[in-house]
């Protein structure tokens, strides 16, 4: 039993962790960076699978921070996969419980450099064959474990170490890929976007992944303080703003239909969501390249809020746990 004293408390840990009564997949003690969004999504997922479930895990940062062989803060079965296999291990590993005759929900984790780009085949097999999987996806939009590359989930206009603003670019060119329509026209029982911001909307929706018999996917934005350039402090923060500008919309698709969105009350200026992060510190030097990329910035924001449309009526100030508000085919759930 582990200890920790002091001259004025002496804690017994595991009976704290035992009150606890929720479970975390993640032992404390990972070398993952102050506020890191992925490790919070882990936790926050796990929180809602409980511990019976394999992990398949692609390379990345959360395989890296969690397993410095030979330790490793997994506490439930965990494989690491290659970068490119995930869905393959994955659906591999479904199949063989199956012939077992074993109940245990198999949950893949890889970022977005795994999911959108290298292990997009492998994804796309996954679904097209139904295996019973919930893969999620934690987006913090570069590959951060090789030192902040872009990748196809990387925003416009964001500067990362392959991206960078100068004399002939604002840094990224390209849009960033919208994966989350990609998968739903597999026409899976269900996919979702979700933040860690919004933590009981994510557990929400874990929860409902679980319950369906067949290949379910969540996309977590999970802000990476080193790769965004903010302290680690602001991640709920910097998350919530993605979300409130219309940046970053939560939603859900049932067999390829839009089926929830979570609406605005108080929608936000993208320049808020900005300015919170040095990687688009360029658009706010005075230039006439910056201010066009700040416009185009912000109509794809309005975009978003028109086609999933999400404008709330009335006012709820924090629109914080407002996804227990979220539509669900025109009614309230939660
Ligand atoms: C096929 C292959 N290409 C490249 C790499 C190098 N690599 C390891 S981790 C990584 C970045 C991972 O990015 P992402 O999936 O977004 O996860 P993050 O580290 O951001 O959590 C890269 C490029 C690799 N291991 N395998
Ligand atoms: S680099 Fe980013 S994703 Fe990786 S551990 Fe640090 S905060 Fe998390």
């Amino acid at each position: 039993m582990s200890e920790i004293s002091s001259t004025a408390v002496s804690v017994d840990v595991q009976a704290l962790r035992r009150r606890q009564g929720r479970f975390s997949a993640l032992e404390s003690g990972h070398r993952a960076c102050l506020g890191c969004g992925q490790a919070l999504a882990v936790r926050l997922v796990s929180e809602s699978t409980g511990p019976d479930i394999m992990v398949a895990n692609a390379t990345g940062c959360l395989e890296i921070f969690t397993t410095p062989w030979p330790e490793s803060a997994w506490r439930v079965p965990w494989f690491h996969s290659l970068f490119e296999n995930t869905g393959a291990i994955a659906s591999g590993m479904e199949a063989a419980l199956k012939a077992q005759g074993r109940n245990t929900k198999v949950v893949a984790f890889a970022g977005d450099g795994g999911t959108f780009d290298i292990g997009f085949q492998a994804l796309s097999g996954l679904l097209e064959r139904g295996h019973n999987v919930l893969y999620v996806c934690f987006d913090n939009e570069a590959y951060m474990n090789t030192g902040i590359q872009r990748s196809s989930s990387t925003p416009h206009a964001a500067m990362t170490t392959t991206s960078p603003p100068g004399k002939a670019r604002m840094g990224k060119r390209h849009l960033k890929k919208d994966i989350i329509s990609i998968v739903a026209a597999h026409h899976i029982p269900y996919a979702a976007t979700a933040s860690v911001a919004y933590p009981s909307d994510v557990r929400k929706k874990v929860r409902r992944a679980l319950a369906i018999e067949g290949p379910t996917f969540l996309q977590i934005h999970s802000p990476c303080p080193l790769g965004w350039g903010h302290e680690g402090d602001k991640s709920i923060e910097v998350g919530r703003l993605a979300v409130q500008s219309g940046l970053f919309p939560l939603i859900e698709l049932e067999r390829g239909a839009l089926t929830g969105a979570m609406p605005l009350r108080q929608v936000r200026p993208v320049a808020e969501y900005l300015k919170a992060q040095n990687r688009f510190r360029h658009l706010f030097a005075k230039s006439e390249w910056a201010d066009e990329e700040l416009e185009h910035l912000q109509a794809l924001a309005d975009h978003n809020i028109e086609v999933y449309g999400l404008r709330g009526e009335g006012r709820d100030a924090l629109d914080s746990e407002g996804a227990d508000t979220i539509h669900r085919g025109g009614q309230r759930w939660a």
